[in-house]
């Protein structure tokens, strides 16, 4: 069987040729390694900070990087885990991270593997409602963790955005 005219990879090949061509038509390698940023925010005196976006979908596999962006603050991005002194609310079995405090400029990389819900938190902000979900695959729209946890400060609670809509958006700011 003879691929059709229109079919992009071969289009590809004929347009070009050699090795490069080679390496443009393999279709995820390149993509499986692109990280989706989240910035961390906040106002000069450190009275409002954020992750942006807050709510993100994101494929399993992928890479998030999360980039402090603020002149003026310094942030983690930390899992809900009991290995860092919190409940768990990221899938079991799934490894935890924490980023440690990232002075402006820096960054910290983590990739998902395993499908489900993963919240987080910045440490010194956490209080401040500076709280953040990632979406990994193809997950029940109904949020798998209770939506009040007494052990969490209030802001921290009404600070994630609901799966659902990180479900339709794909990323909520
Ligand atoms: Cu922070």
């Amino acid at each position: 069987m003879s691929a059709p005219a229109h079919d992009p990879r071969r289009r590809l090949l004929l347009g070009a040729g050699g090795g490069l061509v080679l390496a443009a038509v393999l279709p995820w390698p390149a993509h499986a390694g692109e990280a989706v940023e989240i910035g961390m925010s906040g106002t000069p005196t450190g009275s409002d900070v954020w992750f942006r976006p807050r709510g993100l979908l994101i494929r399993p596999g992928q890479a998030v990087r999360w980039v402090n962006r603020d002149a003026g603050n310094v942030h983690t991005s930390t899992a809900y885990h009991p290995a860092n002194g919190k409940p768990l609310r990221m899938p079991e079995g799934a490894k935890p991270w924490n980023s440690d405090y990232l002075l402006p400029g820096q960054s910290f990389t983590v990739v998902f593997d395993t499908p489900g819900v993963y919240d987080y938190f910045c440490l010194p902000h956490e209080h401040a409602g500076m709280v953040g979900r990632i979406v990994v695959g193809d997950v029940d729209a109904a949020p798998p963790y209770a939506g009040t946890d007494a052990r969490l400060p209030p802001a921290a609670v009404a600070g994630f955005p609901g799966v659902a809509a990180i479900l339709e958006r794909g990323r909520v700011d």
